[in-house]
């Protein structure tokens, strides 16, 4: 469908469809739900669309004897709800809430959002075999460590391997039953899945697969080790499109299937092409949705969840810093604690004048590293508290708890700044949820340069998180930052976010997967 453009924004005698014209500058008119939603109907046609994800959006879980729905956390589920919201569709996920299988259908489907449907949730059951070795195994003792550069060291065991490729054959079945013959677009997330596009390449050819990859791609050299390295790159050429958050990440790509296999290389148009099959690469970081967002921060809710904060944190009068993360080696939390500590020394002035708050939610428990990074943290805390403590006053609030979603926006709003320091981030959405929430313009952003985030979110002070002193030194000077300046620099990180939202994320991927066809 092509489009008649006026570049008359509001004009009635546009034709519809110029609506749903895509435009990468997207500064015409900023994405929504429901140009989202226009968009998917007229690119999709009559295609189902399919979501497939390890982490499921809702999750429910036995408490106190009742079934409590939660949506757990994950960068992943947070950016894909909303644009599952606005067009329907089926959601193919991992059911791993204890009362999961109570509150699906025998064939593990459910409406949801539970007080809102707007679109199906299959859930695939996993034995604890299969996801021991299949999420816990390869994974994320394999693959997550082997794409991000923070010195932990994967570790690769047939086993888990065996498991991984078998759960991949379990979410092909699911998404094969839910499709049938039927034309789809069929949307996977992350490193869970690269064998799935094969599979579903060669089973279901009215399929448009496209998958996009949540977390960096290593260089050649990193990559080179993975004793399976042929069966990953060969099974995610198997997507239509696979897209990335940075370019960076896509060169890292091109250049590993470059040494790895026997395939064609278009560097221009960044495709490679295997067994007469195409694979387009595309560079797209993923966002939030900033207006959702920004008003929930703004609404009297969170007013007076601030207020309440506030009270039970004792912080009047300080200055606030925050860290918001899942206890998970790649996000720089001991650096972080040390930076507060380092800081605390080198400018004594601010004791009992500032408080840093860190939300730690457990994370991939049953995997060793994580656990000691959990210890690691709680004892950094209890050390520095010791050393910088006087009276009542701590300099650190170490929250090991997962906060609901619904008052998240008050911690962002209670902060002066916003720490993220990652050691290695293919995006990191923290980032971007601090930015949304600040609709008062206060507030700064110290950004480690190791993230996504840090190529579009040029007003925050980056930092390598490596570097303590600096961290430290530049919590100092944000806490001394004119009004002026503060102001700008948020004003400014806001219109990024604003302008490259979720909604806009999801139409250019749907865009360019068309496009191959
Ligand atoms: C991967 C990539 C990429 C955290 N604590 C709580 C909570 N969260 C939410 C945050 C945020 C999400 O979890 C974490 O997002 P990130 O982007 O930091 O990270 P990953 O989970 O590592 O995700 C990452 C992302 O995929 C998307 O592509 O950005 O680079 O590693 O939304 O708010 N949410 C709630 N309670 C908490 O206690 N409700």
């Amino acid at each position: 469908m092509t489009s008649h453009k006026t570049g008359v924004e509001g004009d009635s005698r546009i034709p519809v469809e110029s609506s749903i014209e895509f435009n990468p500058g997207s500064m015409d008119r900023p994405w929504t739900e429901e140009r989202l939603r226009e968009f998917v109907r007229a690119r999709l046609g009559d295609r189902k669309l399919v979501v497939v994800s390890n982490r499921e959006p809702y999750m429910h879980v036995e408490k106190d004897g009742e079934t409590a729905c939660i949506q757990p956390a994950s960068g992943v589920t947070v950016a894909l709800d909303p644009i599952m919201k606005a067009c329907g569709g089926t959601w193919v996920a991992h059911g791993s809430g204890s009362a999961d299988r109570a509150s699906s259908d025998n064939r593990g489907r459910l409406k949801v959002p539970p007080d809102n449907p707007r679109y199906t949730l299959r859930r695939v059951w996993l034995s604890k075999e299969e996801e021991d070795g299949y999420y816990y195994g390869f994974s994320n003792r394999a693959l997550w460590p082997l794409c991000h550069v923070a010195y932990t060291r994967p570790e690769f065991r047939r086993e888990h391997w065996e498991a991984y490729a078998n759960v991949n054959g379990l979410f092909a079945e699911a998404v094969l039953e839910e499709i049938g013959d039927d034309p789809a677009f069929v949307f996977i997330q992350d490193y869970h899945f690269t064998l799935l596009p094969r599979l579903l390449r060669e089973n279901a050819p009215n399929a448009l697969i496209a998958q996009f990859w949540h977390i960096p791609w290593p260089n050649p050299e990193a990559f080179r080790i993975c004793p399976w390295k042929k069966e990953v790159l060969g099974g995610l050429l198997g997507n239509h499109l696979l897209a990335f958050h940075i370019q960076y990440h896509c060169m890292n790509f091109l250049d590993t299937a470059d040494r790895e296999l026997e395939a064609r290389l278009d560097r221009e148009r960044f495709a490679i092409t295997r067994w007469e099959q195409s694979t387009r690469l595309l560079p797209v970081p993923i966002s939030i949705d900033f207006d959702g967002f920004s008003s929930r921060a703004a609404s009297t809710a969170i007013e007076a969840e601030v207020r309440h904060l506030r009270t039970r944190f004792h912080l009047e009068g300080k200055r606030v810093a925050i860290g918001v993360d899942r206890l998970d080696y790649t996000k720089g939390i001991p650096e972080r604690l040390h930076a507060v500590d380092r800081f605390l020394s080198r400018y004594p002035q601010y004791k009992e004048m500032f408080v840093f708050i860190q939300i730690g939610v457990p994370s991939r428990v049953h995997i060793a590293e994580y656990r000691r990074l959990g210890e690691e943290v709680e004892a950094l805390v209890e050390e520095i508290n010791w050393r910088h403590k006087t009276g009542p006053w701590v300099p650190i609030v170490l929250l090991h708890e997962h906060v609901n979603q619904d008052v998240l926006p008050a911690y962002y709003r209670i902060a002066d700044v916003c720490m993220v320091t990652s050691l290695h981030d293919g995006m990191n959405l923290v980032a971007k949820e601090y930015v949304a929430s600040r609709f008062d313009n206060r507030g700064a952003l110290l950004l480690s340069p190791f993230t996504g985030a840090s190529r579009e979110l040029q007003e925050a002070f980056q930092v390598n998180p490596y570097a303590v002193d600096e961290m430290a030194d530049t919590l100092a000077r944000i806490f001394s930052l004119p009004f002026e300046e503060e102001e700008g620099r948020m004003r400014k990180l806001r219109e990024r976010v604003l302008d490259a939202n979720v909604f806009r994320w999801a139409a250019k991927i749907i865009d360019e997967a068309v496009r191959t066809l």
